[in-house]
């Protein structure tokens, strides 16, 4: 990086509203060069810049698309990550703050996905009996990881889609690092709990016996993302007993108690939609992220939706936030003069063995 590169100090202190005229000056200055994506558990203050905005899968097929210069992902490192991947080489990508990870993604890691790869090859050869699916929100190593074992990406979104891939291939699935969206996909699916076992990673074997292993279709990884963990089935029953005709939506990351509640279950495309094909004067309580949630409530409040967050608790993503507006514009500034910062780069070893496992997942 040059030396007359902007720091973080000079924009740390700034008012958002400053930042925001600022942002709005420099992206009308780089024009097409720059696209700025926005997830939807950002914050309003960050969302409102966001050329294009949507789910992890929508963004990530979007920054493939792109042509332009500068890719500036407001959302966490593994969705930069996979933008990265998939962008084509002369393309940068920048996260507007390094500390914006995703604590679910880390509770899986190469070294105890490995590690559990091979204490499952002394029961069984898993390259031949078990396809390993890791969801979006992963490091790319582990994307690396499926794609060198037949295995593949998946999102909130195709999660029941792409584990009937998996399970066409072979007889049973490793799915990591979420255990909530793999039992709650594969439920659904038809597939009971009893053929459903957990693989705690901090124990040998997973903390199970080669006959648990044997029997299992589907190991699911001790990960769970404590923004979801938060909601609890007795706010869905009060909400119904104030509510009666009300609905309730939730993430499938939320427990399975939850889920089992829920009237729908889906992933924040999916609740977006559902919402917005309601009849006017729907009612909902909704279980996932507190921005999107506030968001809604606003964009629906003039057909007469009521939306509440489930949560009496204000539950939000803390690293979605840690992309605030004084970073933005610190990376923006920084790009209006050519000195990329916070660039995300996955060395091409990585890259291209994880980007089979997210292609086939795009051709599913
Ligand atoms: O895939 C995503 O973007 C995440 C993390 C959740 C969702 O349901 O969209
Ligand atoms: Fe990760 Fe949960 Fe935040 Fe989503 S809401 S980015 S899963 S910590």
């Amino acid at each position: 990086m040059s030396q007359s590169a902007f720091a973080i100090e000079q924009f740390s202190d700034l008012e958002s509203s400053s930042c925001e005229e600022k942002i709005r000056q420099i992206k009308h200055a780089m024009g097409n060069r720059l696209v700025v994506l926005g997830h939807h558990y950002q914050r309003d203050e960050v969302f409102q810049h966001a050329d294009i905005t949507g789910d992890s899968l929508k963004l990530s097929r979007l920054a493939s698309a792109t042509d332009a210069e500068y890719i500036v992902f407001c959302g966490v490192h593994f969705m930069a990550e996979v933008a990265d991947i998939l962008s084509s080489p002369g393309q940068t990508v920048i996260l507007p703050d390094m500390a914006a990870g995703c604590a679910m993604a880390d509770m899986a890691n190469l070294v105890n996905v490995e590690r559990c790869w091979k204490e499952l090859g002394q029961v069984l050869n898993p390259d031949e009996r078990v396809t390993p699916v890791t969801y979006i929100n992963s490091a790319a190593d582990l994307k690396a990881f499926c794609g060198r074992h037949g295995g593949i990406v998946c999102t909130s979104t195709n999660a029941r889609d792409i584990l009937q891939w998996s399970f066409d291939r072979r007889e049973k699935v490793l799915f990591f690092p979420d255990q909530h969206l793999g039992r709650n996909t594969a439920y659904r699916m038809g597939i009971p709990l009893e053929q459903m076992v957990v693989w705690d990673f901090n124990l040998p074997m997973g903390g199970l016996t080669p006959q648990q292993i044997k029997d299992a279709r589907l190991i699911l990884w001790k990960g769970h993302c404590s923004v979801h963990q938060m909601f609890k089935p007795e706010q869905a029953d009060r909400f119904r007993e104030k509510y009666p005709n009300g609905k309730v939506i939730a993430h499938p990351e939320c427990s399975f108690e939850v889920c089992q509640t829920a009237d729908e279950v889906g992933s924040t495309e999916y609740i977006i939609e559902t919402i917005r094909r309601s009849p006017r004067g729907s009612q909902w309580l909704v279980g996932t992220e507190l921005n999107l949630v506030n968001r809604l409530r606003e964009q629906f409040k003039e057909e007469g939706k009521e939306i509440f967050f489930m949560s009496p608790m204000i539950c939000m993503c803390s690293t979605m936030f840690r992309i605030d507006p004084q970073h933005l514009l610190w990376a923006l500034e920084n790009l209006l003069h050519d000195h990329p910062v916070n660039r995300i780069r996955v060395p091409e070893g990585i890259a291209s063995e994880a980007r089979l496992s997210l292609e086939r997942m795009f051709s599913v």
